[in-house]
């Protein structure tokens, strides 16, 4: 285990990101890309030299340079970095394995399908500084190697996301584990989400204390529950998250605010509530739109988002006017908001859109 001192990492040169998340008026909004590190990149698939991809997370040199890569490629256009890591570190943790199929997506050999299957999980002993270990090295080492130039993103996945790859064993459509789950055996559900989001709670901290300045939690398929089963299943573990890591934080000895970011995709019938949820911002997908988002959220917290991502396909002109009206229908951009994708960028994406994209942000959002 590494022995950190946090005053000894390089001075933050921009706190951009850091003082729009805590509602400050800012000069512009800060901008950076969900997945903005990856297959999209060329450079990535150098770093990455066909290795398996948790191989390459648990090389602390290799993930720093992963993560590095866009700020470098963006030099001045990107607000913050986020480590390379994947949400499915979490269950690895617990004690289940998790593969990488390549351009496939992630893959569990024995997702949860029994009582007996999940109780072996509720008695594993989670040591997560122990499992987790090189995450809090690759933490550490980008953070150094960045130089202060930008603010280093920690997360996790939010625990119903996490309790869907556990038993469906990977992505899905239809969701037919999950759901027999959680309408069969909602007790059972419950002290799994709850060990989950004691695992989570303790791996954002760490991660702090290895050296990320901000937290998002993605909540990916939040989306996939109605809004009745978001509140009973996912909602009050994301407001565990958002309010017991400060208090850990405090435990550990971290006296500096580290915002936290919360991003349940799809889950629109939820906006009112996650602005009350305990988080400093709430990332929004494409789906919403920008003005009707600021109407509800009325100041409370910072919105992060929300081109949809699909316009990155589309003509520099066209990426220009949804730009200036995403920027726009934020109110300008100079409180409250955080430029960001609604989802992820995709393999296929031309890194050169996304740098207009970048520098269509700057030029609206400093106006
Ligand atoms: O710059 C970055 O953001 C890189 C770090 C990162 C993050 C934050 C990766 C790398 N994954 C994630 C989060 C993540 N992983 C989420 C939440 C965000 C989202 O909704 O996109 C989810 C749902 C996953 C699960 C996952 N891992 C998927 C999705 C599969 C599905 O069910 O649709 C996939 C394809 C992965 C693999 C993965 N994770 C990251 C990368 C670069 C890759 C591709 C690996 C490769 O083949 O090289």
């Amino acid at each position: 285990m590494q022995n950190i001192n946090r005053e000894q990492f390089p001075r933050l040169k921009n706190d951009l990101i850091l003082r729009a998340a805590r509602g400050e008026i800012v000069e512009r909004p800060p901008c950076w890309i969900m997945r903005q590190a990856g297959r999209y990149l060329p450079e990535y698939h150098d770093a990455k030299g066909g290795r398996d991809f948790f191989e390459v997370c648990r090389d602390p040199e290799v993930a720093s340079e992963i993560t590095i890569q866009p700020v470098r490629r963006y030099a001045d256009l990107l607000d913050a970095a986020i480590i390379f890591s994947d949400i499915l570190v979490i269950p690895q943790a617990m004690g289940m394995t998790v593969e990488m199929m390549e351009g496939k997506g992630p893959h569990f050999p024995k997702p949860l399908r029994t009582k007996e299957d999940v109780q072996k999980v509720l008695d594993y002993e989670v040591d997560v500084l122990k499992e987790l270990d090189w995450a809090f090295r690759a933490i550490t080492t980008t953070r150094n190697k960045l130089e202060g130039q930008v603010p280093l993103f920690g997360f996790c996945g939010g625990p119903w996301t996490l309790f869907v790859y556990m038993t469906e064993g990977g992505g899905s459509k239809i969701f037919r584990f999950a759901k027999e789950w959680i309408n069969t055996y909602p007790d059972i559900c419950h002290q799994l989400l709850q060990k989950t989001t004691d695992v989570a709670i303790e791996f954002l901290s760490q991660q702090v204390v290895a050296g990320a300045q901000i937290l998002q939690v993605f909540e990916s398929w939040g989306g996939e529950l109605s809004s009745a089963d978001f509140d009973e299943f996912s909602l009050p573990y994301l407001k565990q998250i958002a309010s017991k890591v400060p208090q850990r934080l405090k435990e550990l000895g971290v006296t500096e605010h580290v915002p936290m970011i919360v991003f349940a995709k799809g889950s629109w019938y939820a906006l009112n509530k996650l602005c009350d949820s305990g988080y400093n911002a709430v990332s929004l997908d494409w789906l919403w739109d920008p003005a009707e988002a600021c109407n509800i959220n009325q100041g409370r917290v910072t919105l992060q988002g929300n081109l949809d991502p699909g316009v990155i396909y589309g003509s520099d002109e066209v990426i220009t006017k949804k730009v200036q009206k995403m920027i726009s229908g934020f109110g300008g951009g100079k409180r409250h908001y955080i430029v960001n994708l609604g989802h992820g960028t995709h393999p296929y994406m031309n890194p050169e859109k996304i740098k207009h994209f970048l520098q269509e942000c700057h030029r609206f959002g400093s106006q």
